[in-house]
């Protein structure tokens, strides 16, 4: 057979991929996203403190997989005009990026405000405006000041003021120039990694515990920056602001299955309505499932009160509809193969307390062990929002695949496209009101635990030179190309050579 036609019978095979719309809706924007301590580097110069993770990857640079550190980064505190460089040419319509808290208040505390850290985010916001490109603003990506995990970090409940402090200061020197704000990125990773488990900085460990110390704390710490904007700061400064919630989305292996089925919801409502329910509900408070699942294995386990209690009336008004949008960040779908404790599932824990077995057994792969390439997922999982959360606006605020680092990275191109049909689809067919798009992320930069060895960027850095030269790969044509046309680019080039589809 010739070369063209396998090419051609191998596109039919993938047809399925390929949907009806293409064309963007009037008005939808789009964006990339970066965190300050992935990027920024300049991690003791200036003014800045040690954060949780500059203290993980020098005590422990075994927990982190190739030993790299947040030392240098992309010496996007150097560097910025380069990463503004890059935006403008991706001609992305807004950057998402996050403040470090230890940069601006070295102390953790609002007594010393380090005028080199204000100095540098208000630059960055010059440099950004002068593009047109809108700011969006994350408050707490994950950097805590080491000076506050001393004192317990997120199990401690005195954050709520130290967190409620430290957006006030951000809010009066920056809020003139920020339209849009993102108070926590991913509280499920903070709690549930970092407290509960230690695939993230602090580290603590403190399974089934910790991790819901942590919830009462963030959500509580989140609703009162929201009030604090929307009274005092919303009047003059005229901005919305909102909460970005990662899922995982589970399914059901077999669809057919009621018991996988109905425990997938269960395991949805502990991932993604642990932190969506209580904020995005008519009724407010934790899922009554999760309070329900806890409540028995507490008393199964000999204690004399729940590891996670409902909110009290006031908490659960004071938290509830305290985010302008839904903010998702999605990656990837996993499935339920059943009743359970999982294996991998430490006691007691999150995991033990949802009762279901999971499995990552699905979909195509990365360079993530839990990123598995699912399109399907994520259509389910806007649509459950919809349905779930009483029809919220959303924005995107992360969605991107891991590899090597190759400069051919149609694998990057093929996610990004798979997933942004996805988008159409639930916008046209199903309503659902997706109002913007972030792609992660705007260069190869420290990947948490992962360190360089797994990259999410339009752009290559070369972490081995002391520049840290940049290098456009394909996807930025791809990206580019995307947000001129406010369309899904077809050109062959963006194509895999080797399989000849998007
Ligand atoms: C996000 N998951 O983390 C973070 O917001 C980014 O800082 C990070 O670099 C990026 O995604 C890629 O990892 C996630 O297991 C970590 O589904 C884990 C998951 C999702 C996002």
């Amino acid at each position: 057979m010739a070369s063209w036609a396998i090419i051609g019978l191998l596109a039919v095979c993938h047809a399925s991929y390929i949907t009806a719309y293409t064309k963007f809706p009037e008005g939808f924007t789009f964006g990339v996203a970066t965190a300050a301590h992935q990027i920024e580097g300049a991690w003791n110069v200036s003014g800045k403190s040690e954060n949780v993770w500059d203290r993980l990857s020098h005590t422990r640079p075994e927990m982190i997989a190739d030993g790299t550190n947040g030392d240098i980064a992309c010496d996007s505190y150097n560097r910025y005009r380069e990463d503004v460089e890059e935006l403008a040419h991706l001609g992305v319509d807004f950057y998402r990026f996050s403040l470090s808290w230890s940069r601006i208040l070295p102390t953790g505390f609002i007594d010393e405000l380090n005028p080199d850290g204000v100095r540098y985010y208000n630059d960055l916001l010059d440099a950004l405006a002068e593009h047109n490109i809108e700011p969006l603003v994350t408050l707490f990506h994950w950097d805590l000041p080491q000076s506050l995990q001393d004192l317990g970090g997120w199990a401690n409940p005195k954050m709520i003021d130290y967190f409620r402090d430290y957006a006030d200061v951000c809010f009066k020197q920056f809020g003139d120039k920020i339209k849009s704000w993102i108070t926590f990125n991913e509280p499920y990773e903070i709690c549930e990694d970092a407290y509960g488990d230690e695939k993230k900085a602090p580290a603590v460990d403190s399974h089934g515990v910790g991790n819901y110390l942590c919830s009462d704390t963030l959500l509580k710490a989140h609703a009162e920056a929201y009030h604090l904007y929307n009274e005092t700061y919303r009047p003059v400064q005229n901005g919305k602001i909102m909460i970005s919630i990662n899922s995982i989305w589970y399914e059901p292996s077999d669809p057919e299955n009621a018991e996988q089925v109905a425990l997938a919801e269960v395991a949805n409502q502990f991932k993604f309505g642990w932190f969506a329910h209580p904020i995005f509900t008519e009724e407010g408070g934790y899922p009554a499932v999760m309070v329900e699942n806890i409540a028995r294995q507490s008393a199964s386990e000999g204690l004399n009160k729940p590891r996670l209690e409902q909110f009290d009336d006031y908490w659960i008004e004071r938290i509830k509809g305290t985010s302008d949008f839904l903010g998702i960040n999605h990656y990837t779908t996993h499935l339920i193969t059943g009743a359970g404790v999982d294996p991998i599932a430490k006691s007691p824990s999150w995991l033990k307390d949802i009762g279901a077995v999971t499995t990552m057994n699905v979909g195509g792969d990365s360079a993530s062990e839990w990123l598995r390439v699912v399109p399907t997922g994520f259509a389910n999982l806007l649509r459950w929002c919809k349905s779930s959360y009483n029809d919220p606006p959303i924005y995107i605020t992360e969605n991107g695949f891991s590899d090597r680092g190759t400069l051919q990275d149609y694998g990057r191109i093929q996610y990004f496209n798979e997933y942004l049909s996805v988008i159409l689809n639930v916008i046209y067919d199903d309503g659902v009101r997706v109002l913007g798009y972030t792609a992660w992320t705007l260069m190869d930069n420290f990947e948490w635990r992962a360190g360089f060895s797994e990259r999410f960027g339009f752009y290559y850095v070369d972490i081995t030179h002391p520049d840290r030269p940049r290098t456009p790969k394909l996807s930025v044509d791809y990206y580019r190309q995307l947000i001129a046309n406010r369309e899904l680019p077809q050109d062959e080039r963006f194509k895999d050579p080797a399989v000849r589809r998007l």
